[in-house]
């Protein structure tokens, strides 16, 4: 597969602009575009990408989802005098018209089809349209919302169309419900639209009752339609995270896409005007990683909004670095959910449940009583004080764009991405590097245990964690049975039918061991395979390489000796490659759902990215205190979480000096799995 990213970007479409004074679209410049493109070239990624051409979209390719009349009419829009390009304007909400903007919004939505075809044909991997206008907002017959095409919209149908693609995947992480794309496909289930929002009970922008969580699509597209809203401002990686982790990637494993279309709008993260949220830019990354193993690696971003030049611009080259295949940055400290944001997973998750089998045992719908409508001192953003919601809201929209955030850290690429540690015989795959004797400037460490050691010791080199204590996620595949107690940092998932169950397995790994994994955050993870570990060589790349959001992508893996035709496609995923699709995940084995939520409720007072509602729910917590309130000075100084699928014993040992740096490795050690000793010093 071409490994190539694809960079779409056209200085034509930077110009247009608004020709009056309207306070509504002064935000809506040429400059974020510039401003983006600029930061790409400056950090070396836009010369890494292959550059596309743009070109203007057909007719019959917008007619594929607005109106003639609709068409005809922004087709005259050139021609008109600065008076009817007003009047014209007004029929619409929040948007303004422009000489050249029907040119634009031609290439705006070409580019997106560009990107269509690169990723469809399998010349490119994925990519990213930077494009002026954007297009969620738009409908059938009416611009709005800066948009004037439904850029994204038209590449799904368009999709569909000309490659037969059965199942498209549309997340909108844009701040603003992309309500143009939902009415699109209300009723067609093969689009999954997924879009959070500002919503704050219907008081911010577009003020819709159908971009609520019961919005849920309507007839055959019934469960196809998912709205997370968001019922205050402030949210931040946490709250996001929490809604990949239990919305959204179950529900896309579930689904299954051929092609994922991103609405990318970066005006949810920290200093828009617009969000008034707090997610930094770093978060793109995570986000796109979580999504870049979805359809194959299909992934087509298309800019939508994003109104803070700086973090607009942060937040684009977070998203093509990451697209890239470069490592993921650390995740900054997550201190778990706020509890709008979990009244808001939980409603939606309530509402979804009856249509997708990951979610069927999600809670009941909250009692209304309990809203956070009526509780404006829940949530940490104005903790425990009363105040004036209208009030409030104003101070924090004046201070959004003062508001400073560090740079994200510079990204690098290892010099190694991949070293392997292999038996005499077995061939290295593609594109690792092998590691050992062979390389004289290596240790002599001639036995596979001490190559191990020393691999490790070159992994975390110079990546000493905050506490200067190297902290260890070590993930166990086996078919043994559990051994040892159970605590929250040794967390034994048992499924009935053991990891051969791809769907019980990707829900163990989605909802609890990411949530745990992410919030952990540590130095280094470990990831064994015991013998007839029985997971499908497809989903043990997909947990390959779903953990390498943490730790920097330090990832050891360990496999039997005897499991050679393993490496490759090990190595393949240690390296970047998409993991292949899973196929629609089918039905769950009840007990293995139940099992996995007792364990994730049992364990949420600690993890609290392991939350799916509200813990001062009296259904959850009696006592009506909010664990995630409660500070735990034990988990600043644990420094191994194991999280074993049917574990096979570890012990813990020291590491101790170091080499050069290596990223992550493939190892298959000769000795039995359970002699390698890694972790903490005692
Ligand atoms: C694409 C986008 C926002 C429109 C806000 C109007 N549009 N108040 O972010
Ligand atoms: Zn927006």
């Amino acid at each position: 597969m071409a490994m190539a990213t694809a960079l779409i970007y056209d200085e034509e479409m930077t110009k247009y602009k608004l020709l009056w004074v309207d306070p509504a679209c002064k935000i809506e410049v040429p400059e974020r575009l510039t401003v983006s493109h600029e930061a790409l070239v400056r950090s070396g990624l836009a010369g890494r990408c292959v550059s596309i051409p743009v070109r203007a979209a057909t007719d019959e390719e917008v007619l594929l989802v607005h109106s003639e009349d609709y068409l005809e009419a922004v087709k005259k829009t050139p021609y008109m005098s600065l008076e009817d390009l007003m009047t014209f304007t007004q029929q619409y909400g929040d948007v303004y018209f422009h000489p050249n903007i029907y040119h634009c919004a031609k290439l705006a939505v070409g580019a997106s089809l560009q990107l269509v075809d690169n990723v469809m044909t399998g010349r490119l991997r994925n990519g990213m349209a930077l494009v002026r206008p954007p297009g969620h907002h738009s409908q059938s017959s009416a611009a709005n919302g800066f948009c004037v095409f439904n850029n994204v919209a038209i590449a799904a149908q368009y999709a569909k169309k000309h490659y037969g693609v059965q199942r498209v995947l549309i997340v909108d992480w844009d701040v603003h419900h992309g309500q143009g794309v939902q009415y699109c496909f209300e009723d067609d289930p093969s689009v999954l639209y997924f879009s959070w929002h500002r919503y704050e009970h219907r008081r911010f922008w577009p003020n819709l009752r159908e971009s609520d969580y019961d919005s849920v699509g309507r007839e055959r597209g019934a469960g196809f339609n998912i709205n997370v809203p968001w019922n205050k401002v402030g949210m931040d990686n946490s709250d996001f995270l929490a809604a990949f982790f239990h919305v959204l990637l179950p529900v896309a494993y579930e689904f299954c896409p051929d092609l994922v279309l991103v609405c990318a709008g970066f005006d949810s993260a920290v200093g828009d005007p617009e969000g008034n949220m707090c997610a930094t830019p770093d978060v793109f990354a995570h986000l796109t990683h979580l999504l870049m193993n979805l359809a194959g690696g299909k992934l087509c971003a298309v800019l939508e909004g994003g109104y803070n030049l700086t973090s607009l611009a942060q937040s684009v080259c977070q998203t093509v670095q990451t697209l890239l295949g470069d490592p993921v940055p650390q995740p900054a400290e997550l201190g778990g959910p706020c509890g709008s944001a979990l009244e808001s997973v939980h409603c939606v998750r309530s509402a979804h449940r009856r249509f997708w089998s990951c979610l069927r045992h999600a809670a009941d719908p909250p009692a209304s009583q309990l809203s956070t409508e009526r509780r404006k001192a829940s949530g940490k953003e104005n903790n425990g004080e009363e105040g004036d919601d209208e009030q409030e809201e104003e101070t924090e929209e004046g201070r959004a764009e003062q508001v400073s955030w560090p740079e994200p850290p510079r990204r690098v690429s290892p010099p190694v991405r991949t070293a392997v540690v292999l038996p005499d015989g077995v061939a290295c795959p593609d594109g690792s590097t092998p590691f050992g004797p062979q390389r004289s400037h290596d240790p002599p460490t001639a036995d596979t245990h001490g190559r191990c050691i020393a691999l490790v010791e070159k992994m975390v080199k110079n990546e000493m964690n905050r506490f200067n204590v190297l902290k260890t996620l070590l993930v166990q595949i086996s078919r043994k049975e559990p051994e040892g107690q159970k605590s929250k940092h040794r967390i034994p998932v048992c499924l009935k039918e053991g990891c051969g169950d791809t769907a019980g397995f990707m829900q163990a790994v989605l909802g609890l061991l990411l949530p745990v994994a992410y919030e952990f955050d540590p130095g280094v993870v470990l990831l064994a395979r015991g013998p007839d570990s029985g997971v499908e060589e497809g989903t043990w790349q997909h947990l390959t390489c779903l953990l390498q959001g943490v730790a920097l992508g330090h990832t050891l893996v360990l496999l039997q000796e005897n499991e050679r035709a393993s490496i490759s496609p090990t190595a393949a995923s240690l390296l970047g490659n998409p993991a292949p699709s899973l196929g629609p995940l089918g039905a769950r084995l009840p007990d293995d759902v139940e099992a996995l939520e007792r364990l994730r409720r049992m364990l949420q007072a600690h993890w609290k990215l392991l939350q799916t509602t509200e813990a001062a729910w009296p259904s959850f917590c009696p006592t009506g205190t909010a664990p995630h309130t409660q500070h735990d000075p034990m988990k600043s100084r644990a420094r191994l979480v194991q999280v074993s699928i049917k574990p096979v014993s570890f012990t813990s040992g020291r590491v101790t000096a170091a080499a050069a740096r290596v990223d992550s490795c493939v190892l298959v050690p000769r000795l039995p799995v359970h002699a390698v000793t890694v972790g903490p010093a005692p």
